[in-house]
């Protein structure tokens, strides 16, 4: 048999392919996060690398177009076992990235493609030019780029890539990280070690990280990361730091996201010796002029600014006897020629304001409705008070309709347990998303996705929707592998606010796992009960903020002596002989009231309350019937009691996985749930222990007494909590 130099090349890459496909999975340390493309089934693996055996894209291919086309070379190579071969000519089955007038061939796809908004894409699998081919589309780059990460999805997830038909839009413009890094790489709320950014060694030396922080983002849309901590120093828009950012926005910059900055309000006067930084002030306005104008010729396509003001200690308008609109317009005014956005943040409350915490941000803003400048987006948390486990959506949404408001999530978990805990995020973000505030000023229903995304309003207005980012430089990004999940999930859900939380587990896990589909789907339960567990053990029926002081891991009920009444857990909980919970109906703070009527008249009495937000809103004697039929007192100690179990429900399930999973995550994530299990528990007696020394109550019969005195749970401190 004679041998031709193709013959032994075929024979060559199928025995590589073969080995790829059989050889064992790489350690699983969590680096890859949902883009280890792992081998697919032998019969799918050799199915696609038929169908995408090439990779065409026109030459003039600008940069997001070449990242998606090594991101669609990396992922089919380790699917498939083989990598394809790039491309431009028309010819045999292929992978086409097409921009309008882009492919003679696909010209009727032309107007199709146009049409899509910035980022869109429309995947299709379809005969053209003779040839079959898989046409990834878009109008612009970008949408080539989250098309590619979405066909991979999609190779992944079970889509039938034959009969593929997809076409996918994001429905809110503005999907952002937040980080609260520090310029000197510790990280605010940050559990997955020193910040990612290595400013010191910037801008000469960049970690290969920057890229692969910036595929893991564009895979979900995201497109713009504010780097540094909203509790920010005038240092970060100092001539000498900004070539430092100037690097960072070079590497984000392929995959599609825009570099912003968290900036000081008294700047100029911190920074540029001026004598106040007071917005009335023109040296004031000239100052942020210069300064933009600066940071925009060295990176021109700069995002903007994000700014904390007259919050927990940080300067602000108010200073100056000015209102937020007034002290966001000359940041805003000197943006607004370069296409900058001002994302100013709501999370606002007073030391020297006795209201209800949960009425202050309400109180600051909303009488400024119409005020604000067309590039500026409200950023709100999505409770009034600090990212609990549970909180009502933040009355003003839907309060402000003539003004741009942006939801600020927070990824990082610093109330619900850190990286230690396991709680997955999706239902919480989607129970916030889908709940209806019943504000009048748009069509159809007001809930707060709709708000966000503006269909509510349908005015093309600006919207946004931004993370506190969890992400840090361990080896698995977020601290524990599930926590990888929250960052995803925020993305998704950002490019559209109505996914639902469990498909987005599902198709996380499908990309995460490699393990058999009951093994997967059990993986998926475990995930979706999780958020709900962490309520039950800390703070179940509406209660909120019993976090130890500062650093807020573990149980601190009983802590009343900060220097600010609402830095207490007391202030919150409010128990006494009488019962508990914080009057917020109109017998009380009346914070109900900045809700719609209805919603209003709906959380004015406990009757109509939903018994998880129960003491939210109201205080109740601790006989109270519950609608379970249940006191108060019993009931409130079944739901700690249900969140402990649900934990040894949680590692029962995931012990049922070994051997199964990959030893190495297996093993981290098992030892996680053992902290978790353990310190449910230590949540469920303390807060009974302090409960009951409050109410002088008996345990209810069959109750187990918690396993140490009060004192003790007291005497428990966290010195190096992070
Ligand atoms: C960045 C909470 C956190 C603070 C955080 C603040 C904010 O109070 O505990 O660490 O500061 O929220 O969102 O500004």
């Amino acid at each position: 048999m004679r041998l031709t130099g193709s013959f032994v090349l075929r024979l060559f890459s199928g025995l590589v392919a073969a080995l790829l496909i059989s050889a064992p999975s790489r350690a699983e340390d969590g680096y890859q996060l949902w883009l280890r493309y792992a081998a697919l089934p032998q019969a799918e693996a050799q199915a696609l690398s038929r169908q995408a055996g090439r990779v065409l894209l026109p030459p003039e291919a600008g940069a997001m177009a070449q990242a998606a086309a090594e991101e669609l070379e990396r992922g089919i190579a380790g699917l498939s076992g083989r990598k394809p071969a790039r491309g431009s000519a028309w010819q045999g089955p292929a992978v086409v990235l097409a921009l309008p007038g882009q492919w003679a061939a696909l010209q009727p796809l032309d107007a199709d493609l146009k049409a899509l908004r910035e980022g869109g894409y429309l995947l299709r699998t379809m005969t053209a030019g003779g040839q079959r081919v898989t046409v990834i589309g878009a109008a612009s780059e970008r949408g080539l780029l989250y098309g590619s990460f979405a066909w991979l999805r999609a190779l992944q997830t079970g889509a039938d890539l034959a009969r593929l038909d997809q076409r996918a839009e994001p429905k809110v413009a503005w999907r952002m990280l937040n980080h609260w890094d520090n310029l000197d790489r510790t990280v605010e709320r940050g559990y997955a070690g020193q910040s990612i950014w290595n400013w010191w060694e910037l801008p000469d030396m960049r970690s290969t990280r920057y890229r692969d922080y910036a595929r893991a983002n564009a895979s979900l849309g995201i497109n713009g990361v504010v780097l540094n901590n909203v509790n920010s120093k005038p240092e970060v828009l100092a001539s000498s730091w900004l070539p430092k950012v100037a690097a960072i926005a070079e590497e984000l910059r392929p995959y599609g996201q825009k570099v912003f900055l968290s900036v000081r309000f008294s700047s100029p006067k911190e920074l540029g010796g001026l004598a106040n930084s007071d917005p009335a002030n023109p040296a004031v306005r000239a100052w942020w002029q210069a300064k933009v104008d600066e940071v925009y010729r060295l990176i021109p396509d700069f995002g903007g600014f994000l700014v904390k003001a007259n919050s927990e200690g940080q300067p602000g308008p108010h200073d100056y006897g000015r209102s937020h609109a007034e002290g966001a317009a000359p940041m805003a005014d000197a943006l607004r020629p370069h296409g900058g956005l001002l994302i100013w943040r709501a999370f606002v409350y007073s030391e020297a304001d006795a209201t209800d915490r949960a009425k202050q941000a309400y109180q600051q803003f909303v009488p400024w409705d119409g005020q604000f400048a067309s590039n500026v987006v409200v950023q709100v948390k999505n409770g009034a008070i600090d990212f609990q486990p549970r909180e009502p959506f933040h009355p003003m949404f839907g309060a402000m309709p003539k003004t741009q408001l942006g939801m600020e999530f927070q990824i990082t978990k610093e109330y619900l347990g850190f990286a230690t805990h396991l709680a997955y995020l999706g239902p919480m973000y989607e129970e916030v998303l889908r709940a209806d505030t019943q504000q009048p000023g748009g069509t159809g229903r007001a809930t707060v996705a709709r708000i966000l995304d503006g269909s509510f309003y349908g005015d093309g207005r600006v919207t946004m929707m931004a993370g506190v980012a969890n992400v840090g430089s361990e080896r698995n990004w977020s601290g524990s592998h599930f926590d990888q999940a929250n960052w995803y999930v925020f993305g998704r859900m950002a490019w559209d606010p109505e996914l639902k939380s469990e498909a987005i587990a599902r198709e996380w896990v499908q990309q995460t796992f490699s393990a058999p589909q009951p093994a997967r789907e059990s993986i998926v339960q475990l995930m979706q009960g999780s958020r709900e567990a962490v309520v039950n053990y800390m703070t179940p029926l509406g209660l909120h903020h019993l976090m130890a002081t500062s650093h807020h891991y573990g149980p601190g009920l009983w802590v009343s002596e900060l220097a600010r009444p609402e830095w207490n857990p007391v202030y919150y909980h409010r128990a006494d002989k009488g019962g508990i919970g914080f009057d917020r109906s109109p017998s009380g703070s009346n914070a109900v009231a900045q809700y719609a009527p209805a919603v209003a008249a709906r959380w004015a009495r406990p009757a109509t309350t939903e018994p998880e937000l129960l003491l939210w809103f109201h205080h109740l004697p601790w006989d109270y019937k519950l609608p379970s039929g249940q006191a108060l007192w019993p009931g409130l100690i079944a739901q700690y009691d249900l969140g402990v179990r649900q934990v040894g429900e949680m590692r029962a399930r995931w012990d049922r996985l070994k051997g199964v999973i990959d030893a190495e995550r297996f093993a981290d994530v098992a030892a996680r749930l053992k902290a978790q299990e353990r310190e449910a528990q230590w949540w469920r007696d303390a807060s009974v222990a302090y409960f009951q020394s409050v109410n002088g109550l008996p345990l209810p019969a069959g109750v187990a007494a918690p396993a140490l005195k009060l004192e003790d749970y007291k005497a428990r401190h966290l010195p190096y909590a992070p």
